[in-house]
């Protein structure tokens, strides 16, 4: 199923930086595999953080039903924008040249109490999952979600031989 762009986008995909594209498409192209209408933005807890309080403070009112953040290092996004809005917030630590995305990882998993950023695996995968827990959300109220997502994972399921070589 591919992406209806004339659908106003359900799921906004955030990133601190340009650089973290390369991780975030991930999450952008499974979504658009799905069928799910999304938007991709750098925001920037550091370097925008007017942008920040304004994604934050819109994304509901503009129909974002969840976010799924991206940021590396000190990665502040994903914790303030759970800060912000009310809406789901899918956190995802991108992989840090110094320390491998272990500081991303940390900064994004431990909340404190009482805002929780629903926190994934580093890098690639972890983008792509957020994806996919993103769709089994939305699936509960949108029907041709829960199909898309059947559907990969039978797909995903049926690639999986039974011979290693
Ligand atoms: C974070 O700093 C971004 O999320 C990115 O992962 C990291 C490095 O950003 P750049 O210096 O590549 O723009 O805010």
């Amino acid at each position: 199923m591919s992406q209806d762009l004339s659908k106003s986008p359900m799921v906004g995909v955030v990133m601190g930086s340009k650089s973290d594209w390369e991780t975030m498409r991930h999450a952008s192209e499974l979504l658009t595999e799905l069928g799910i209408a999304h938007e991709s933005r750098v925001v920037s807890a550091h370097r925008t953080p007017d942008r920040l309080f304004e994604y934050g403070r819109e994304a509901e009112g503009r129909g974002l039903e969840l976010i799924i953040a991206g940021a590396g290092g000190a990665a502040h996004l994903p914790g303030m924008l759970a800060a912000i809005t009310i809406l789901p917030v899918l956190g995802v630590p991108v992989e840090s040249k110094t320390l491998k995305g272990v500081d991303s990882l940390l900064s994004i998993v431990q909340m404190p109490r009482g805002i929780p950023v629903g926190t994934l695996a580093i890098g690639a995968s972890g983008a792509a999952n957020a994806a996919l827990l993103a769709a089994a959300i939305l699936a509960r109220k949108y029907p041709a979600v829960r199909e898309a997502l059947a559907t990969f994972r039978k797909t995903q399921t049926d690639a999986v031989g039974e011979s290693p070589t």
